[in-house]
């Protein structure tokens, strides 16, 4: 495959409704889009999960358009026998910038995996043709507020709950949501790296609500800290935003860091090395699920293909389409009783809404050879 040229798109995605997390309010998403155009006269999208100010990790929107445009692409653009898998190799020399990597790479496999008519879901190893899947819910100005979001969810079919944490909003909306739902709903929450070690034994409060895991309460790089409250916890602990790579996902689990991992391909720079970690966790029997960045359903098609793979066993964030957007540039995703479909054409097996696109595209940047 060679590639002719290749575009950067920046979409304006308003959510349907605030998305509140420790890291702050989200109203919208600025959507980078990478798209190739063979020389063939196939175009392949890759969606960057990178947020538009680098409050998640290091990475943001600006930034990764400009890397991409400066340093990703021009190696890419000028290898004349292209697979995706080539993607890393080419792109080795630039330290990090794994979500815009991972878009870069995703686009090629994609219009890779068109030309040679092979869906997504056949070329990872999927086994699954519907994928479990669960909604994460912000943080809320009350309890009250945050009770009645969970029931309308649960109304939705949603059989799994992810609520937002913080310090000074855990204990008592988790309480009062395990109160509401009872027993049976499968529970988690997401502390998006906000708590210190100071909080150790505060944190194992959480033990009393059976939760299904406590994602990643600790900065990225605390490793023995999550392991510290491994050890003090009977929650399962998983890591999402320390997880960059397989390597350290290899590591983080033989820490005891972690014993569930939320595998997000952006955040390991593409859907290959996400494999790679996948396989590896399974090595180590180790439950995986993927997780989510409010994808468009560019991203969103992609990740379940990723969520239809063995080692997922746990319910993922790759909710309906309409959970964020009132419109999405592909067909909307539907949940059906806590499950969805996982997409089967070729590629990442959508098709682009031309018209939806027209409307939210704010910029395109065209790079050639
Ligand atoms: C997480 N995702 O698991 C992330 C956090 C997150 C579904 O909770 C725009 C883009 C806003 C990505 C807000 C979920 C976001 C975002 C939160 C990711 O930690
Ligand atoms: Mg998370």
């Amino acid at each position: 495959m060679k590639l002719a040229s290749v575009e950067l798109l920046r979409l304006e995605m308003p959510l349907v409704s605030p998305f509140r997390t420790s890291f702050g309010l989200q109203t919208g998403r600025d959507v980078l889009v990478v798209v190739v155009h063979t020389t063939d006269g196939v175009s392949g999208y890759g969606e960057c999960v990178a947020l538009a100010d680098p409050v998640y990790n290091e990475e943001y929107v600006h930034g990764a358009a400009y890397v991409l445009a400066q340093y990703l692409v021009p190696p890419v653009l000028a290898e004349p026998h292209l697979t995706a898998t080539r993607v890393a190799g080419l792109t080795h020399g630039v330290v990090g910038h794994r979500m815009a990597k991972g878009a870069l790479e995703l686009a090629v496999l994609d219009a890779q995996l068109r030309t040679a008519n092979l869906s997504m879901v056949d070329y990872l190893g999927g086994v699954r043709e519907k994928v479990d899947v669960g909604v994460s819910v912000g943080i809320t100005d009350t309890v009250e507020e945050l009770v009645e979001l969970v029931g309308g969810y649960r109304a939705q079919g949603y059989r799994r709950i992810k609520l937002k944490i913080q310090p000074g909003f855990d204990v008592a909306p988790v309480a009062a949501v395990r109160a509401a739902v009872g027993s049976e709903l499968a529970l988690q929450v997401d502390g998006n790296t906000a708590y210190r070690a100071k909080d150790l034994g505060h944190l194992r409060q959480l033990d009393a609500f059976d939760l299904l895991l406590i994602e990643q309460p600790f900065e990225h790089d605390a490793i023995s800290l999550h392991a510290e409250l491994a050890r003090r916890c009977q929650t399962p602990i998983c890591l999402d935003e320390s997880l960059t790579s397989a390597a350290r996902t290899a590591e983080a689990i033989g820490a005891g860091a972690c014993s569930v991992v939320n595998l997000k391909a952006g955040r390991m720079g593409g859907y290959l090395e996400a494999r790679r970690a996948h396989d590896v966790a399974t090595a180590l029997d180790t439950p995986v699920w993927c997780g989510g960045m409010l994808e468009t359903g560019l991203g969103r098609a992609a990740n379940l293909a990723l969520a239809s793979m063995p080692g997922f066993t746990l319910p993922g964030d790759i909710s309906a389409s309409d959970r964020y957007y009132a419109e999405d540039v592909t067909e909307p995703f539907v949940q059906v009783d806590g499950q969805i479909a996982v997409p089967d054409g070729p590629g990442i097996g959508v098709t682009v809404r031309e018209d939806v696109l027209a409307d939210v595209v704010r910029s395109r940047q065209l790079i050639r050879e």
